[in-house]
């Protein structure tokens, strides 16, 4: 897979490519990701890329003419699967998505800053809009690093096991049971017997009817998305 991420801010999301699971992927050559900093496709000297919102009110817009100057160029070159624009106003990530995209070739993802992008570059361009959840950040760098994150997770051989990506929680629209590593005994708390028992179809169940409560308990809202 191959991501390219156009942004205002490329040190500010940088770094989370740079560690742990995500640099490995790309040590690994299972995935690439090129950031392009918008500011070179500004339309002056000065790096001109956005301007005062017509009809007035606070806040600056990107301007479409270095977005399509950046986007266009990446088009001459491949074909993207979608070209994704981070946004609070529009759908919320969720498990689905990621496993969807985890399936693309190539991705653009581009991020917000400000007031966001003027309208026309998402009626243009954008195939794709995605928010992470429901309270505003500064700008949609953060939020691209963690749709990154959830998607490359997910490409075959990128993590060490497996199947621990399918038993993430939200994979079957459940939270994640819990769990426990050495010692057995710490204090007077001790890891639940069932685990140490080595019956492995009974653990299985336990650590299904644990999901099944801490759903119902912290998320039941999740109980009412299976066909969604
Ligand atoms: Cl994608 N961008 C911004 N600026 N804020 C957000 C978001 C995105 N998702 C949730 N809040």
């Amino acid at each position: 897979m191959r991501i390219d991420i156009i942004t205002v801010s490329p040190e500010l999301i940088k770094s989370p490519f740079e560690y742990s699971i995500i640099k490995r992927a790309i040590d690994k050559e299972l995935i690439e990701v090129h950031f392009h900093d918008l500011r070179k496709y500004a339309l002056n000297k000065y790096g001109k890329i956005d301007d005062y919102q017509f009809g007035g009110g606070a806040g600056m817009v990107l301007m479409i003419e270095p977005i399509d100057k950046c986007i266009s160029e990446l088009l001459t070159q491949r074909n993207y699967d979608e070209i994704i624009y981070m946004t609070p106003d529009a759908k919320t990530l969720n498990q689905q998505t990621s496993n969807i995209l985890s399936t693309a070739e190539n991705l653009i993802i581009l991020t917000g800053h400000y007031k966001g992008v003027d309208q026309r570059v998402r009626d243009k361009f954008v195939t794709l809009e995605i928010s992470i959840g429901d309270y505003v950040l500064s700008g949609g760098e953060l939020a691209a690093a963690v749709l990154c994150d959830s998607i490359i997770r997910l490409i075959p051989g990128v993590l060490g096991d497996e199947t621990s990506a399918l038993t993430d929680s939200f994979q079957d629209n459940l939270l994640a049971p819990p769990v426990y590593t050495r010692p057995a005994k710490y204090d007077d708390m001790e890891v639940p017997e069932i685990l140490l028992s080595g019956n492995f179809p009974k653990i299985e169940k336990w650590r299904h009817d644990k999901a099944v409560k801490r759903t119902e308990n912290i998320r039941p809202d999740l109980f009412n998305l299976k066909d969604e």
